[in-house]
């Protein structure tokens, strides 16, 4: 299976992430993609390529266009405003204020568009998340292309971004614009399996109303785990989109005999829906090793969940989420994709 990157990612190095009541070193690091590309090499998994710019379109084919202006310009107003850390939301629009306007100040600003306050903004994050997008858009084409399967390694991840929010480490939603971009084409109809530890709550909120995209997520239930506010059971879609969104939501502490079984579940929707394309939003943090994820995958689980992947039979575009124990993040990201390999 052929990879697709851009050191470009490399641009984001933030030194920041609110956790616990303390600033910490990012989860979310580079290192995470040296180790998944170390790992591809050491396993012959297939060829890594570079990215080619598919410029703004396809991303504001997705995200409001003021949103994407702030993203570009968070960084500098940040600094134009004197302050010497890395840009982190503190004010937020609640349910007693409004939120019907966007205020001047950078400090309002990032309270309008962010949804959590663990993600820091800082110089290398433009570049970064649009280097993030380019990856899934070359690995897209190289799917439509040769009708293969295809990796793209991104980071920052997208599940979390919603029309006109980052947070989760999040600031494009990668997946949901490659679904738009694969319906742009002439795929009919594209379904999102979102596998990582966390519910997908940017995808599910830009594809909600629409029954073109079917998004399909296993996570850990909302309640007990961020993003706290989506992603349970009873969210089917609305309008056309009702019954085209489903989550399987599971509690903290499940292994993979409970997991595996939704996926089964999950995967019967996606067969009957008959999708041209399948996007697999592949977040490993449901590893038991994981410093954040609470379920309990074995490596080896990942192996046998990308067989059963390839048993769906569809045209596949794995794009990189989630996933943190860093150490382990390679074998565990191969394993998926060799395992589906040898489906
Ligand atoms: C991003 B992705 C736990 C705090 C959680 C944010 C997690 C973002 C996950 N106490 N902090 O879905 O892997
Ligand atoms: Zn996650």
């Amino acid at each position: 299976m052929l990879t697709f990157h851009d050191n470009r990612t490399q641009n984001r190095r933030s030194t920041t992430e609110l956790a616990g009541g303390r600033l910490i070193a990012p989860l979310e690091c580079p290192e995470r993609v040296d180790m998944i590309a170390a790992r591809i090499r050491e396993v012959g998994l297939g060829e890594i390529r570079g990215a080619t710019m598919h410029g703004l379109e396809p991303i504001a084919a997705v995200h409001d266009p003021a949103y994407i202006d702030f993203v570009e310009n968070a960084w500098a107003d940040w600094r134009a405003a004197g302050y010497t850390g890395e840009a982190i939301a503190t004010v937020w629009p609640t349910r007693r204020t409004r939120c019907d306007f966007v205020p001047r100040h950078i400090d309002g600003k990032l309270g309008y568009y962010a949804l959590a306050a663990e993600t820091a903004i800082e110089a290398g994050t433009w570049e970064a998340a649009r280097a993030s997008v380019d990856i899934a858009l070359t690995a897209l084409d190289h799917v439509q292309a040769s009708g293969e399967a295809a990796f793209g390694l991104c980071r920052p991840p997208g599940h979390h971004a919603a029309v006109d929010q980052y947070g989760g480490y999040c600031f494009f939603n990668n997946a949901a614009i490659a679904a738009q971009a694969a319906r742009e084409a002439g795929a009919a109809r594209v379904a999102i399996l979102d596998v990582d530890y966390h519910h997908g709550n940017g995808t599910q909120q830009i594809l909600y109303e629409r029954d073109d995209v079917l998004f399909v997520s296993l996570h850990c239930d909302p309640l007990e785990e961020f993003p706290h506010y989506l992603g349970r059971a009873d969210e089917i879609g609305a309008g056309a989109g009702e019954g085209f969104n489903r989550n399987h939501p599971l509690p903290p502490g499940s292994g993979y005999a409970a997991w595996r079984a939704e996926l089964e579940t999950a995967m019967n929707g996606i067969d009957e829906y008959d999708p041209d394309l399948v996007i697999v939003s592949l977040g490993v943090d449901t590893f038991a090793g994981d410093p954040i994820g609470r379920f309990k995958l074995a490596s080896d689980d990942f192996t046998d969940y990308g067989r059963r992947l390839a048993g769906m039979n569809r045209p596949t575009l794995f794009l990189m989420e989630g996933g943190y124990a860093v150490e382990e993040i390679g074998v565990n990201v191969v394993n998926v994709l060799t395992g589906f390999e040898h489906g």
